[in-house]
């Protein structure tokens, strides 16, 4: 099942992401943060997984975002490389910190690919090309993942969305949670059950499902409607995280 974990990796957030990469030019409230991702670790707990709370790391202002420099897949954990300079010197760091928790560990190398821009379901990975993932990135990353036994398919992540998983999120082995522009993906379309978000809560659309329950970005009142009645939904907040273009999937590994 593509959302059936039991531990999760997460960081501890820094005072730098204050200057973390913001599309917006936004810089968020250090305490704000610590409050919004308390409760995070708290849902996640919840949820049933068990939690590796890794160092906080100043010297890079989006390391609590551990989803980009890292991916798991079965007992294998894949080392990416993130495209932004400021962010491409996570992947050592993190390689030391959590490859004794898997088997193997390999690596992407050539060309760029973030986490975020990569979506499993049940065995088939989603990988969008964006500004952060070019061409030879995913394609690295594709030749690792078919390996491990896995399938996949490289996409367009719609202009102006900063990773794939930003707008989507799986919600069960055939359905994802889309906002309008990624409701528009042919391949979405022709192969899955999409669940479209109104115009306006496109934020709600990175939510996460772990196990039997659903996080969901605190806010969006359709969103919530719509989805509680099949969904288990934990609200969690992340209005101060968003201001770095960032919600519920980046801030964890999940496994
Ligand atoms: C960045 O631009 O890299 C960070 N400010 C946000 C990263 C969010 N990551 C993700 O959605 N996977």
């Amino acid at each position: 099942m593509s959302y059936s974990f039991k531990n999760a990796i997460i960081r501890q957030p820094n005072k730098s992401i204050q200057n973390g990469l913001s599309s917006r030019n936004l810089h968020p409230d250090y305490e704000i943060i610590k409050e919004e991702h308390h409760h995070y670790v708290k849902a996640i707990n919840e949820a049933g997984l068990k939690i590796t709370l890794l160092e906080t790391l100043e010297k890079y202002p989006d390391s609590i975002f551990v989803e980009d420099p890292a991916l798991i897949y079965k007992s294998n954990v894949i080392i990416l490389n993130p495209c932004d300079p400021s962010r491409n010197g996570e992947r050592d760091i993190i390689k030391e910190e959590i490859q004794h928790f898997f088997d193997n560990i390999l690596f992407v190398e050539d060309g760029f690919v973030e986490g975020g821009d990569v979506l499993n379901i049940n065995n088939h990975f989603i990988i969008g090309l964006s500004d952060r993932t070019n061409k030879l990135g995913a394609d690295n990353l594709s030749k690792i993942l078919k390996r491990l036994g896995a399938t996949v398919k490289i996409c367009k992540t719609p202009d102006d969305i900063l990773h794939f998983k930003s707008e989507c999120s799986v919600l069960d082995d055939d359905t994802i949670l889309v906002s309008n522009k990624m409701a528009q993906l042919d391949y979405l379309q022709s192969h899955y059950h999409l669940i479209e978000l109104p115009t306006g809560e496109e934020g709600a659309a990175n939510a996460l499902r772990i196990n039997d329950k659903l996080l969901l970005p605190d806010g969006f009142i359709k969103a919530e409607e719509m989805l509680s009645k099949k969904y288990n939904i934990i609200k969690v907040k992340v209005d101060e995280i968003a201001k770095v273009d960032a919600g519920l999937s980046c801030m964890s590994l999940r496994y």
